[in-house]
């Protein structure tokens, strides 16, 4: 098999440079190493930034997105119970929208079946080849055979565990990492949410979210000791202790269920730089990890795949190699500004033991600040709806 672009991962990032580069006329095989079923059922972000929400819409993607998507124009946030709202559109004019990461998948699967676009599932052993070289290939197994798809560029959009960036000599990447001592244990349930907006808690108890997908299904995380195991949490206990870290109104509010997934994720932050080695080119959580706090990662992934498909696009276009030259460079300049964002979110909300009352104090100085201060306001309203694209 020959294509232009050869892309390894069916999440958000590769389905969407798949459809860009589609609407440019640039031919593309996804290789994905999980079932199509397996991809969808997996539950991840649920907030999309205004400048991502609009690149989706002008893509073609929008249809269902403004049908049931929710447009937010602000956040709560609480402290020890004291609650304060961030309200985007008074500070800067903007908004997210709140639409799950899985139906941004379906749509694009959707629309990449509509335009008959190549991709393989459940392909086993994926490989890169001669990435050094001018003929770059990759090789996978399925059903026992062993498959070659020859290519000019792959795209590596195959997450933190995918190949791409491990086929990377070591000396050609590096790498900056911080894991953080928690993660979060997130429970979707069919309830309305307990708020109408998405509110973040912190609590000395830990941190807590309350988040939805739609008016009639919430997602509500708690933070949890690293090593802590799913099949401890029952479903009461994790309504208790999510009872426990919100303002006892809110709580008396909360309406439970039963659980239609709950799972554990750690927390890291993680850049690889730089994101091209010859004809390999990262993209999304191949190349960066953020804590979900700030809700960037899949947003990162989205303003990756812009900047790549733009350089593609002009590579096909003029023979020009330079923006596919700068793409390494443009695109961290982002994702680092997403990496401090994410981080602060983090420190900010989340209960570190190390710290002690030294760090809580410093924590509530924080909230003090935040909602004294405008300029601090409109500084999280403006990375949190998103930092400019371009
Ligand atoms: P993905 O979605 O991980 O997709 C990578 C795909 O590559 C496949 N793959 C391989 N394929 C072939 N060969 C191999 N060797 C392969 N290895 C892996 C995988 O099966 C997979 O299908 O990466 P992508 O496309 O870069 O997208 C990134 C986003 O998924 C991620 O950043 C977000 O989900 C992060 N995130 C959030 N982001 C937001 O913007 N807003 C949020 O509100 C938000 N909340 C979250 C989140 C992530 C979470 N978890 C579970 C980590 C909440 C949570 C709990
Ligand atoms: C979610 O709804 O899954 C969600 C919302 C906000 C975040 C992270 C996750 O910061």
């Amino acid at each position: 098999m020959r294509t232009q672009i050869a892309i390894i991962g069916a999440g958000p990032a590769g389905l969407l440079l798949g459809h860009l580069l589609h609407r440019a006329g640039i031919d593309t095989i996804i290789i994905e190493r999980q079932s199509a079923d397996y991809v969808l059922g997996r539950i991840r972000a649920g907030v999309i930034e205004q400048e991502a929400a609009e690149l989706l819409d002008a893509s073609g993607l929008g249809k269902r997105m403004h049908a049931e998507g929710l447009v937010h124009h602000g956040i709560e946030l609480a402290f020890d119970g004291d609650t304060y709202r961030v309200d985007f559109k008074k500070l800067i004019g903007k908004h997210v929208v709140v639409y799950g990461q899985t139906e941004v998948t379906r749509d694009l699967m959707e629309a990449r079946e509509g335009f008959g676009g190549q991709s393989v599932y459940s392909a086993a052993n994926v490989a890169i080849h001669d990435i050094d070289g001018a003929s770059p290939s990759i090789t996978y197994e399925k059903d026992g055979v062993t498959h070659t798809v020859e290519c000019d560029y792959i795209a590596g959009c195959d997450g933190y565990h995918g190949v791409s960036r491990k086929s990377v000599s070591k000396s050609a990447i590096t790498e900056f990492e911080r894991v953080y001592p928690f993660g979060w244990l997130g429970l979707l349930v069919d309830q309305p949410p307990v708020t109408e907006e998405i509110h973040y808690a912190h609590h000395e108890r830990g941190f807590a979210l309350c988040s939805l997908r739609s008016p009639s299904r919430a997602r509500y995380y708690v933070q949890v000791e690293n090593g802590e195991k799913v099949e401890d949490w029952s479903d009461e206990r994790f309504w208790d202790e999510l009872r426990a870290r919100l303002d006892p109104e809110i709580a008396g509010n909360l309406k439970t269920g039963p659980s239609l997934e709950k799972s554990i994720a750690p927390l890291r932050s993680f850049v690889a730089e730089p994101l091209r080695f010859g004809r390999l080119f990262l993209a999304g959580d191949a190349a960066h990890i953020v804590p979900p706090t700030g809700a960037k990662g899949l947003n990162l992934a989205i303003g990756d795949v812009k900047l790549l498909s733009e350089a593609m696009i002009e590579h096909y276009a003029d023979k020009s190699e330079a923006s596919l030259g700068v793409y390494s460079e443009k695109a961290l300049e982002r994702i680092w500004k997403a990496e401090r964002f994410s981080w602060w979110m983090t420190s900010f909300l989340h209960t570190f033991p190390e710290t002690g009352p030294f760090g809580r104090r410093i924590q509530r100085a924080d909230f003090e600040y935040l909602i004294g201060s405008t300029a601090a306001q409109q500084s999280l309203a403006e990375n949190y709806v998103g930092l400019p694209f371009a």
